[in-house]
């Protein structure tokens, strides 16, 4: 684990919230590694920075598991943005945006801005099949709870979907049509207090990505850092007319007074 102190101080939190199985993981590894690899059901949460041009961006990864749950409004605390992610094929991760996840953003700040992304596209847009990730360089990351990154054998039963099951025992899988995406999209700014007019309009904000082949992956990440910009410019001129005690400074001026 890196050294704490030695670490670069993100300027901004961006935060993946979410059912289990949609995607989270898979979509940050995408993201930062050009890969869609084996992954396990995350324990708590890690978070990955980000450089993007002068400033670092931390994206934080949670954990979709119902006993994880409280652990999510102390994720999404001062996030700059939230990236609410759901599952194509399965109407149920969309209704549990609503349901379980949307309350947790409680304590983002209160300009922070909210994506709708559902993840899986390759299962039902042949585009979105179709697409080749075009590489680029991995990123550096860098964690701060380890939670699964040893790759998982290869197993013929992975994670089981969180899907309700039918009376008749079948899971339902119904899929998210981007309509849905988009009144959901507009239910949460109705939530937050917001008007529509003067919000960040849903056909920007609601996306469809793949993991497992790139698409849109990219494109979700990089708009929300440039939409975070004006976010970091905020909080940098914050702390310049209040700056905080460096307590590092403040204990090794000590040490060099009671020296001499
Ligand atoms: N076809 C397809 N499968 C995907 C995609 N993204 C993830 N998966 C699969 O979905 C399952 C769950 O992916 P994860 O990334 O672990 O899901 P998660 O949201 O992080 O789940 P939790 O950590 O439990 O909250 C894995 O079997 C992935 O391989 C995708 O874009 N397309
Ligand atoms: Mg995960």
């Amino acid at each position: 684990m890196p050294e704490v102190s030695k670490m670069k101080k993100p300027d901004v939190k961006v935060v993946l919230l979410g059912d289990m199985n949609v995607g989270k993981t898979s979509l940050l590894h995408r993201y930062t590694e050009r890969k869609f690899r084996d992954t396990i059901s995350t324990v708590g949460g890690a978070f990955f920075l980000k450089q993007w041009g002068p400033y670092n961006i931390s994206i934080w990864d949670t954990a979709g598991r119902e006993q994880f749950h409280g652990l999510g409004s102390m994720y999404c605390r001062g996030a700059a943005a939230v990236i609410l992610t759901y599952d194509v094929t399965n109407w149920q991760s969309l209704a549990e945006l609503e349901e379980r996840f949307l309350s947790l953003t409680d304590t983002a700040n209160h300009d922070c801005i909210y994506a709708v992304v559902g993840n899986k596209a390759d299962l039902i847009d042949p585009k979105a099949q179709m697409f080749q990730d075009s590489g680029g360089e991995p990123e550096d990351r860098t964690e701060l709870e380890k939670d699964r990154t040893e790759p998982q054998v290869l197993s013929s039963c992975p994670t089981p979907p969180a899907s309700p099951a039918s009376p008749s025992g079948m899971i339902l899988h119904k899929p998210v049509t981007h309509e849905d995406a988009v009144a959901l999209y507009g239910r949460i700014l109705r939530y937050k207090g917001l008007e529509e007019k003067s919000s960040l309009p849903a056909e920007k904000m609601c996306f469809e990505t793949s993991a497992k082949t790139g698409y849109n992956v990219d494109t979700l990440f990089e708009t929300l850092f440039d939409l975070v910009l004006p976010s970091i410019l905020r909080k940098r001129n914050e702390n310049q007319a209040s700056p905080t005690v460096d307590l590092e400074e403040c204990r090794g001026k000590r040490a060099r007074t009671s020296c001499c």
